[in-house]
């Protein structure tokens, strides 16, 4: 339940008859009860070793139910917001990642379909046989569908809007030692670009190929593979190694410009952080702003690794 924050709980909701004590004293017990539930939820800090993805403070929390975990909306929208990235480990079964679908919805962000087929859930997971595309009118397999490593990209860097945001459900973490998720800053990759590169790559345009399993309606689209937002001056990066044409421009600086993103983003290792084990692990569920963070995953060695995908947007 949401109240002012300098006000009582009874005069945020606008309640002044003094005698409803009643109704008065659950609401409190209910303020509180919120307020301690959102400091139990949130766990102080994860162990990180060198290579692995430090969560900042403020960003891993623990829902002991699924109502819980809704009633955090607010503070988990607000995470993500100011972050980019949030665990949330879920303490209660959802085999179907329905908590998956109605937070996005709480948190008031839009979920989009990932195909003009598939509905805004995607299992990431091995499947030989892929699911229908419109494009082609058959079957087409998707890199989340294989145990292949996945290297750098961003989620839907083929949509017309590109994905905003991802969430993943993780059912079967990787056991045997594969299938690391890994994550990088898009500032992180600025860095290591040249001025005049990160200059190009702000300035042009791109024909993207739609890969066929996500197909909705076009084969290519126009995009930019940086920018810089305007407001929050944040590098925000749409970037996938197979969906640029051969060469990727007409304009030669251009095309550079992504052979070089390439030659820095061809190894699913080669920047970025694991997250660790203990956060990628059974029921956890993962929030990402998929423009501020890049992602890879390296070679899967459990066939039974399963993940849960939905990709959203801001609703505005
Ligand atoms: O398997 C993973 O860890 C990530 C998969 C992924 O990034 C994707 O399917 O877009
Ligand atoms: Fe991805």
């Amino acid at each position: 339940m949401e109240t002012g924050e300098s006000q009582g709980p009874a005069m945020a909701l606008g309640i002044n008859s003094s005698d409803d004590h009643h109704e008065i004293s659950n609401l409190e017990n209910l303020t509180n009860a919120h307020a301690s539930m959102i400091k139990e939820s949130l766990v102080a800090q994860i162990p990180a070793s060198s290579d692995e993805f430090q969560f900042p403070p403020g960003t891993f929390f623990t829902a002991a139910t699924r109502q819980v975990g809704l009633d955090m909306r607010n503070v988990y929208r607000k995470a993500l917001i100011k972050n980019g990235i949030v665990a949330i480990e879920l303490k209660f079964d959802d085999p179907a990642s329905q908590f998956l679908v109605d937070l996005v919805a709480a948190m008031q962000f839009k979920a989009d379909k990932h195909s003009d087929t598939q509905g805004v859930l995607w299992d990431v997971k091995l499947n030989d046989a892929g699911v229908l595309s419109t494009g082609t009118g058959k079957a087409a397999r998707s890199i989340s569908h294989s145990l292949n490593e996945f290297d750098w990209h961003t989620d839907g860097a083929f949509e017309t809007k590109p994905t905003r945001f991802f969430g993943l459900h993780i059912i079967h973490p990787d056991k045997m030692g594969g299938g690391v998720f890994r994550v990088a800053r898009a500032e992180e990759l600025v860095a290591l670009l040249s001025p005049r590169t990160v200059a190009t790559l702000n300035n042009s345009w791109f024909t993207l190929r739609v890969p066929p399993e996500f197909h909705k309606g076009v084969s290519t689209v126009q995009g930019k593979v940086l920018e810089i937002d305007p407001v929050s001056g944040d590098a925000l990066v749409r970037y996938r190694r197979d969906i640029f044409l051969d060469p990727p421009s007409s304009n030669e600086e251009a095309s550079a410009a992504v052979r070089e993103l390439m030659g820095r983003l061809g190894d699913a290792e080669a920047i970025g952080e694991a997250i660790p084990a203990i956060v990628f692990k059974e029921n956890v569920v993962i929030l990402m702003d998929n423009a501020r963070f890049l992602h890879s995953r390296t070679e899967i060695k459990d066939p039974r690794r399963w993940l849960r995908r939905i990709r959203f947007h801001d609703s505005v």
